[in-house]
């Protein structure tokens, strides 16, 4: 059990003097016995210009530039608190970027597996420029994760660091905790998904509120997936318990190209207990939504964090607009991904 009682406010006030972004939330997490930490969480939770009651947390502030940073701080700080000298992870980019930052910072050997020329230049070039030793494969994502598997297999002194690993949704979960904070209840809430860990993280935040008496209401979770990988939303559409795994998922929003989430039976729970839904976009209507959030609204976010404002467009009509507070998860920052801007947009 968590050991907590907290009104933040109350109970804490000095707490942010000592711990900073996802770290104020100790009393949340397990106990570590090290802090591996560059600064991730405390991200800008931005209001709208266009909408009423719409805002966006903008995860691309994080030190790699995505809210991968929480969970890799939170799961390489117990690493290292038991000694553990090498990680892996599968990547489509985000979870590599970060795993080879916090690896460097912790003093830990780190193996990254990617699918070759589907990363993103910005994410390649991070695990490049932090040291990380790179395995590139033929194949999608999901053949990454099962070499994962099997590596681990073989090597049992190398520890696995994907969002099957569930250290690394607790870390993830103090996005729940920042916009309670900030917004109290709120009604719906937008995630793009892949390996659907981290809707799974942020339901589990908000449940944990809720089981602590702090937040009576629990917001509906919005799952959005891209029309060429959308095992989950796919299901959804046919009313099925499990997902239509995907075996050549495409979509230029490269993050989320998964055709079997490692974490569908989370993220289905979750998005049935909060009675949200699953929604699928198309390529277009994300190009389209990241260059509107850019123009208008001033955020640079990649395309698969694109993706959640692309649903919010679709969908908003089964929004009441006055009254429904909504928050858009902006996963990931433009600046991963100049390429796609470059080949887009010219
Ligand atoms: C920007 O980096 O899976 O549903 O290997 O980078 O928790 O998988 C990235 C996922 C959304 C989906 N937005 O999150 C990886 C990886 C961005 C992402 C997702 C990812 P999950």
């Amino acid at each position: 059990m968590l050991e907590v009682s907290i009104n933040f406010k109350k109970e804490y006030p000095n707490v942010e003097k000592y711990y900073e972004g996802i770290w104020r939330y100790h009393k949340f997490l397990p106990p570590v016995n090290e802090i591996v930490s560059l600064g991730e969480g405390n991200t800008p939770l931005i209001k709208s210009k266009q909408h009423q009651n719409l805002y966006y947390k903008f995860e691309g502030s994080n030190p790699t530039g995505s809210f991968k940073d929480r969970g890799m701080s939170f799961a390489i700080s117990l690493a290292k608190s038991n000694n553990v000298k090498k990680i892996i992870v599968a990547s489509t980019g985000n979870t590599a970027a970060s795993a080879s930052a916090y690896s460097a910072r912790a003093g830990i050997e780190c193996y990254v597996i990617l699918p070759k020329g589907k990363v993103a230049k910005g994410k390649l070039m991070q695990s490049i420029l932090h040291g990380a030793k790179i395995i590139e494969i033929e194949g999608n994502f999901d053949l990454a994760l099962k070499s994962v598997f099997e590596r681990i297999k073989e090597n049992k002194i190398i520890y696995p660091l994907n969002s099957f690993n569930p250290w690394r949704l607790e870390g993830q979960k103090t996005i729940s905790l920042e916009l309670y904070e900030k917004l109290n209840f709120i009604d719906n809430i937008i995630v793009p998904v892949g390996n659907a860990g981290n809707i799974s993280a942020i339901w589990k935040g908000f449940k944990e509120l809720h089981e602590l008496g702090l937040l009576e209401k629990l917001p509906k979770m919005i799952g959005v997936q891209a029309e060429g990988a959308a095992p989950l939303a796919n299901a959804w559409e046919k009313s099925l318990d499990k997902p239509v795994f995907v075996e050549q998922p495409e979509t230029k929003a490269t993050a989320i190209r998964i055709g079997r989430p490692v974490n569908w039976q989370k993220a289905m729970k979750a998005v049935k207990e909060s009675e949200g839904f699953f929604v699928k976009v198309k390529d277009e209507e994300i190009i389209e939504a990241q260059k509107r959030l850019a123009r208008i609204e001033g955020i640079g976010a990649e395309l698969a964090s694109a993706a959640s404002y692309a649903a919010f467009l679709k969908i908003k009509e089964k929004i009441n607009l006055n009254i429904e507070k909504t928050v858009l998860i902006l996963t990931g920052h433009a600046l991963k991904d100049p390429e796609s801007i470059l080949n887009n947009y010219l």
